[in-house]
């Protein structure tokens, strides 16, 4: 996409407001929509399912499509009873506002494979004071211009431990990594705080032949302790468990993290359990990770703020490494865990999502973070993946195929298309909110 293409998309992007035409790629009807229901100039509504229509560049002009009559905005309709005759039992739930939406800061995961080894001289921490990007900056920018509230920070687990198998952590270290935590703190953001290990310890897995689940529950001890008195810490167990053989000795390992964890004195925050399959949300119930996660308790027995924590990618083999989105994950994905989560009364995290700065990719995302908005009740919320150290002069067009790093020319902030398209708060993208 040319330069040109890119600068007309970000201007009409701006043509915002409750009454105003959407703009493209922003919302334009589906049940439960009460915002605007025709397209800025060059772009036509189509309907992309019940949920969601979308202004998409070139479509037919007259914007008369949507199949769902749209309640007057002023007035204030729970969704879950605005549904159209005959919509299905999974109607949408939600208040069309997530409650969590942020973005990945990623540097201190560098150097870390899938296999769960990680070399700790190879982190980069996002940081000016390390030499790194301005990871401060960022989320400054990114809290302040976009409206995010929530950052996800990984960090290998032999950063935290300089190499060793142990849970003990080396202080020197952790200072380091807690730099970006209270970067992050001084946002005012939620900060997750995520161990990138995919369920091993250099290429063992974690209570099946690896670490046991005492070395990982002392390891989350000794990181709660450090966080147990701050509400804005979530706690994300483990990144992307994959192959993992037995999926309830898993959930063994997870319930030893969650006590951990609730033991030192962290007893209220979110904790997000992963599930196998790189905690991927198509097969989180299918594979077997939701019945086996759903036995996790708190030490009280109760499950409040233990939050699943899903992953989704929007490419053609779900990788994330595609600049070309095939897919809005809702048929397949989001509407099946919807039902799930909802029956069972619980809720889920995507910690993990993006795309290429790719016109399909801005069509789909947009779709699926409309979805998960108007499933709020049952979605916290989306994490874009990533920031932080992905290099910003090339993240926009031809680098790191996902970046999402903004490019800072003085005090100017700009953000990817993507990003300010359909990730950011402030592009309007979850239903509900008409942008700024
Ligand atoms: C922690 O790492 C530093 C080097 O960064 C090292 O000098 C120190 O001995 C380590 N501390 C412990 C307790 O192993
Ligand atoms: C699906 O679950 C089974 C065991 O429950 C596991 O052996 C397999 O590796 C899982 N698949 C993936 C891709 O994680
Ligand atoms: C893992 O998830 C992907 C989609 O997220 C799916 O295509 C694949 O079949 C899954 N593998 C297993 C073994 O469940
Ligand atoms: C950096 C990283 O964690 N990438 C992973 C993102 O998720 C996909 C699967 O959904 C993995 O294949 C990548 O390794």
């Amino acid at each position: 996409m040319s330069l040109i293409a890119l600068s007309l998309l970000f201007g009409l992007g701006a043509v915002t407001g409750a009454h105003a035409q959407a703009p493209v790629y922003g919302q334009c009807g589906g049940i439960g929509w009460t915002g605007a229901t025709t397209c800025a100039s060059g772009s036509g509504c189509v309907v992309s399912n019940s949920y969601y229509s979308q202004c998409l560049p070139g479509a037919a002009v007259p914007t008369t499509t949507t199949a769902v009559p749209t309640p007057n905005p002023s007035t204030t309709v729970p969704s879950s009873t605005a549904s159209a005759p005959g919509a299905t039992p999974s109607s949408p739930a939600g208040t069309g506002k997530l409650s969590h939406v942020g973005i990945n800061i990623s540097g201190f995961d560098f150097g870390c494979n899938s296999d769960g080894s990680c070399t700790a001289s190879a982190a980069w921490p996002p940081l000016l004071e390390y030499y790194g990007h301005d990871g401060l900056g960022q989320m400054t920018h990114f809290v302040n211009d976009d409206g995010f509230n929530t950052f996800r920070l990984p960090v290998g687990w032999q950063f935290l431990t300089r190499d060793a198998e142990t849970g003990a952590i080396n202080m020197t270290n952790f200072a380091e990594y807690n730099a970006l935590v209270n970067a992050c703190l001084g946002t005012g953001a939620f900060c997750i705080v995520d161990v990138h290990n995919y369920a091993r310890f250099n290429g063992e897995i974690i209570g099946q032949g690896g670490p046991t689940n005492d070395v990982f529950a002392e390891l989350w001890g000794n990181i709660a302790t450090q966080f147990a008195s701050n509400p804005k810490i979530i706690f994300g167990v483990m990144n992307e468990p994959h192959d993992v053989p037995d999926i309830n000795m898993w959930a063994a390992s997870v319930q030893a993290a969650v006590t951990a964890i609730r033991n030192a004195g962290a007893t209220s925050q979110i904790i997000l359990l992963p599930g196998n399959n790189w905690t991927s949300a198509e097969t989180f119930v299918s594979n077997g990770s939701g019945p086996a996660l759903l036995t996790v308790t708190n030490p009280d027995g109760s499950v409040t703020n233990l939050v699943f924590d899903v992953h989704k990618y929007l490419d053609s083999d779900n990788s994330g490494t595609n600049a070309e989105c095939v897919t809005n994950n809702i048929e397949s994905s989001w509407e099946p865990l919807a039902q799930w989560l909802r029956s069972n009364n619980r809720q889920a995290f995507n910690t993990e999502t993006g795309g290429g700065n790719t016109a399909s990719c801005v069509e789909f995302l947009c779709q699926q973070i409309a979805y998960q908005a108007q499933n709020s009740d049952v979605f916290l919320g989306y994490v874009g993946w990533a920031a932080g150290n992905f290099d910003p002069s090339s993240a926009c067009i031809s680098g790191y195929v996902l970046g999402e790093t903004p490019t800072n020319t003085g005090s100017t902030w700009t953000d990817t298309l993507l990003v300010q398209s359909c990730v950011a708060p402030s592009s309007g993208s979850q239903s509900g909110s008409t942008g700024q």
